[in-house]
């Protein structure tokens, strides 16, 4: 059978044509805003801001990315026709504000590298405290939806009250490809500090301590197990059959522990991508004590465990080339002509405010003469610094004999070989970076399984 996967990420849109029995991706397509789509000026997928707290993109950049991205796989030749479902992710805590017409009632949203909502975060834990964590799987937490919605509320209330419907932006999608309001899901979901993991449910004291009425502008919640929806009639166009059914958009992470394979507990996924995040699937619901990790459902049934860093791909990107460095030469020669270790020479890559641990944007912080140093030294304490970040942040999710590692920079055998140094694991990549779009494939054949015959016939 083949399936279509879609991660709509921070930079761009990917579409993969999955074929499940063969377990591998048959056709795929891509779209980078900056390059693809100039015209919504948001060339890194954020639209640039002086305060480096706020980081809006336009949503209609999202539905344009993902319109493109068919509109290639369609022209590449892939076989749309034989497309027997749909799924997909989005980056996570993006939120989409819409109004009674389904038109944009808050023109910019606020994405998963916003900071601007520290006061709205000080009252949500003032007046919860270690609630928040308890129920919702987090400490309150700056790009997560209820400090966001807070903030938007107040600040400009009239268009609060214009909105009837706030999704997140895996939901929006979903709701453009079914043409229908649609369901967010528990991994997702988890991201907003407003669904209480243990019932499942939104949590309608929080929610009305966020914003007034903001209960009844949530969609449904989507639980493992529930039929899928419908493919709208317009997407005949991209080759697509109407109808075929069309699973929930969860988050990218829980996207991509699905298409590692690591849905099931056992082993650790760090996803290299605009942020580096570290996560597993969690037998048990268990919160970070020390406050920065998050507990997220698992698209499969029961939940996990993530921990994000900001300054992931971004940062490796600026640091490579203000060392005038190629590729080959960041990914690989910078590895071999420097120790592991790099003799106690470490550096830390703040070009956005950190949130693991928090950190203002200082730019570089490394403990040698960083202006005179050498490019395979400067790059070496870049990645083990952030490695080493991660490894000291995720204690609390466990120890792993295996770590799968996908996203763009899993290619980079320096970086792979810092990575099994320091978590001392085994590594693994996929034959497949695109885990995320994958993972949206496999959840397309799982949610195939809850499907009435009528709609599968369809
Ligand atoms: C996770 C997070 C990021 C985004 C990026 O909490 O904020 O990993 O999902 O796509």
């Amino acid at each position: 059978m083949k399936t279509l996967g879609i991660d709509s990420s921070t930079q761009g849109t990917k579409a993969v044509v999955y074929d499940t029995s063969a377990q591998r991706v048959v056709a795929s397509a891509a779209v980078n805003y900056g390059k693809d789509l100039p015209e919504f000026g948001a060339p890194d997928g954020f639209l640039p801001n002086d305060d480096a707290h706020i980081r809006r993109a336009p949503p209609a950049m999202w539905v344009k990315g993902m319109e493109l991205a068919l509109a290639r796989l369609r022209d590449s030749g892939a076989p749309m026709g034989e497309i027997a479902a749909v799924g997909g992710d989005a980056q996570q805590h993006a939120t989409v504000y819409l109004d009674s017409s389904g038109g944009y009632s808050r023109p910019e949203s606020p994405i998963w590298m916003d900071s601007s909502t520290s006061p709205e975060v000080t009252e949500l834990d003032s007046r919860f405290g270690d609630a928040l964590r308890e129920r919702t799987g987090s400490p309150a937490i700056e790009r997560f939806a209820a400090a966001q919605v807070m903030k938007f509320a107040r600040e400009d209330p009239a268009a609060y009250a214009r909105t009837s419907r706030i999704h997140l932006l895996s939901s929006y999608l979903t709701s453009v490809l079914t043409g229908a309001d649609a369901p967010i899901d528990t991994g997702d979901g988890a991201g907003m500090n407003l669904l209480n993991l243990k019932t499942l449910s939104w949590d309608a004291e929080i929610c009305e301590f966020a914003a007034p009425g903001l209960l009844g502008k949530l969609p449904r919640i989507h639980l493992p197990g529930d039929a899928p929806l419908r493919l709208a009639e317009r997407f005949a166009e991209y080759g697509l059959r109407p109808g075929i059914p069309v699973a929930p958009f969860t988050g990218d992470n829980p996207a991509s522990l699905v298409g590692c394979g690591a849905a099931k507990p056992g082993c650790a996924v760090i996803s290299l991508g605009t942020s580096d995040t570290f996560f597993a699937a969690m037998p048990e619901f268990r919160t970070d004590p020390a406050g920065y990790g998050h507990v997220f459902g698992n698209p499969m049934g029961g939940f996990m465990s993530l921990a994000c860093f900001k300054n992931g791909s971004l940062a490796r990107d600026r640091i490579r080339r203000e060392c005038g460095a190629g590729w080959n030469f960041f990914d690989v020669a910078a590895f071999e002509q420097t120790p592991p270790g790099n003799n106690g020479r470490r550096a830390f890559p703040y070009f956005e405010e950190e949130i693991t641990p928090k950190h203002p944007a200082t730019g570089i912080e490394a403990n040698f003469d960083w202006p005179s140093a050498p490019a395979e030294v400067k790059i070496r304490a870049i990645v083990e610094g952030q490695i080493s970040n991660m490894r000291e942040r995720t204690r609390w999710i466990g120890d792993f004999k295996t770590i799968f590692v996908t996203g763009g920079a899993s290619r980079s055998r320096g970086i792979l070989d810092t990575i099994r140094d320091i978590f001392a694991a085994e590594v693994r990549t996929l034959d497949v970076p695109d885990s995320a779009a994958v993972g949206g494939a496999m959840l397309a054949e799982v949610g195939m399984q809850n499907t009435p015959p009528s709609v599968m016939d369809a």
